[in-house]
């Protein structure tokens, strides 16, 4: 299987670090693959018309996008228990995973926005307060984090918090969220971790 990849994107960092938690990293053929929202790339729209990363190319030639549906059709190959097949703990799984992810819609366009010659302060207040609501709503969650089975929601929340260290160091949010800092510390120790993060290109 071929998958357009980058070491900066959260995205696949998604889709990596369920590989590796499933056992089949060595699977995946990774093509280094340059997606740019104002410069669409040919390469990735022949897979994806979307010209966006992650993307798989099964051997088949199907095709398959954009990273949640990624990481299921991985978990499923696998056999695997990233996503919880019903009841309680499988909305739970999508919750958290669609926190994380929405967490890393915010970012993005945050980061953007902060790029531009002169940034929007509403948009950059409202992406802050976002921002907040999030690490303060998962703070409290830490407890249900910690016993539930690793899922597709707790890779998706690690994602957004690794990407808050690597693109956002400032914002300090160890000190306003100190039981998530510990749970992310401990979620930083699995290998899946260490073999994907931003500086492992
Ligand atoms: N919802 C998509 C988001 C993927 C995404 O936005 N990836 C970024 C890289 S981190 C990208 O490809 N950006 C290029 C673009 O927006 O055109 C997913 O989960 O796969």
């Amino acid at each position: 299987m071929k998958l357009h990849w980058s070491p900066k994107s959260p995205f696949v960092r998604k889709v990596m670090i369920c590989a590796h938690e499933l056992g089949i990293v060595e699977q995946l053929t990774l093509v280094r693959s340059v997606a740019a929202m104002l410069k669409p790339n040919p390469q990735i729209m022949t897979d994806n018309p979307l010209s966006k990363i992650p993307t798989l190319v099964l051997d088949d030639g199907r095709t398959l996008f954009d990273s949640v549906v990624i990481c299921e059709y991985l978990d499923d190959l696998a056999g695997g228990t990233l996503f919880p097949r019903q009841g309680a703990p499988r909305w739970q799984a999508l919750r958290w995973h669609a926190l994380g992810t929405g967490l890393l819609d915010a970012l993005i366009l945050w980061r953007n926005e902060r790029e531009r010659e002169a940034p929007n302060p509403v948009l950059i207040d409202a992406f802050a307060l976002k921002t907040e609501a999030c690490l303060a709503l998962l703070e409290k969650e830490v407890p249900e984090l910690d016993e539930a089975a690793l899922s597709i929601g707790h890779i998706g929340i690690a994602c957004a918090l690794g990407y808050i260290d690597y693109r956002f160091d400032t914002l300090a949010w160890r000190d306003r969220a100190p039981a998530l800092a510990g749970w992310f510390a401990t979620m930083e120790q699995r290998p899946s971790m260490q073999h994907t993060g931003p500086e492992e290109g």
